[in-house]
């Protein structure tokens, strides 16, 4: 049986990739903070079919002391690097440092660092990475900032990926969603229901489930097959115009 491990598998795109996948066929090890919720899964999924290591993300050697005490035999073949946040909707001028820095910390130094612990599995197994980057890699918008560009980092990561790992077998996918509904905006207004109901209200937005089908199916392709990158948006979201500031 193969092996996935998802990393922010407590909740949201994460959570419902965990799902996909098990019923997918694969088994899976999910990370996240949120101890509670992944001993949750455990209980649904059944021990055979879902390991949980908690840890925070960012923190490299509590990652590694999780990461030691796998299963017997779950070699990893598939890592879905899905953990990562939006903070703060202010444009740059008037945006927090700390958030900025806690994006970078967690949408690619973590991610960054993760994947280079585990290329060396990847290799030999000829695995798949699949990254969630999000459509503010490609296009800016106000109050993205630092996430757009955290998203775009891990885009042309991802196709820099390929390029280095020509001739491994690895595969590598940047999969990039516009609006899913998810603790996101929740998050990202530090738990502003109202934001949150007048983002989403009427808007008819993806849903987790949407993202991790999509997630599966790169996953189960079969060995020949690259998705390079992978752009989602509900229906109801296209792109932005230009904007014009004008004196006076
Ligand atoms: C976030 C995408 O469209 O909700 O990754 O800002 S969007």
């Amino acid at each position: 049986m193969k092996t996935a491990l998802v990393t922010g598998a407590t909740a949201g795109i994460g959570e419902a990739c965990v799902r996909s996948l098990v019923q997918s066929g694969w088994r899976i090890i999910g990370t996240g903070r949120r101890g509670e919720r992944l001993d949750a899964l455990a209980v649904e999924l059944g021990a055979d079919r879902f390991h949980g290591a908690v840890f925070d993300i960012r923190d490299e050697a509590a990652r590694d002391a999780a990461l030691v005490t796998l299963p017997e035999g779950w070699e990893i073949d598939l890592l879905v690097n899905n953990a990562g946040l939006a903070l703060g909707t202010a444009p740059a001028q008037k945006a927090d440092l700390d958030q900025w820095k806690t994006m970078i910390d967690t949408n690619i130094t973590a991610l960054v660092s993760l994947t280079h612990k585990l290329l060396p599995a990847l290799i030999e197994r000829k695995g798949a990475i699949v990254n969630l980057s999000s459509v503010a890699a490609t296009y800016p918008y106000t109050g993205g900032n630092v996430y757009g560009g955290t998203k775009a980092f891990v885009r042309q990561f991802s196709l820099g990926l390929r390029s280095d790992l020509a001739g491994t077998g690895v595969r590598v996918t940047s999969i990039e969603p516009g609006m899913v509904e998810t603790e996101f905006t929740l998050v990202r207004t530090g738990g502003n229901q109202n934001a949150h109901d007048t983002l989403y209200g009427g808007a008819n937005p993806m849903t987790a489930e949407d993202i991790a089908e999509t997630v599966r199916w790169v996953a189960d392709l079969p060995p020949h097959l690259n998705i390079n990158t992978l752009e989602l948006m509900p229906v109801s979201q296209s792109f932005a115009g230009f904007q014009i500031s004008r004196e006076g």
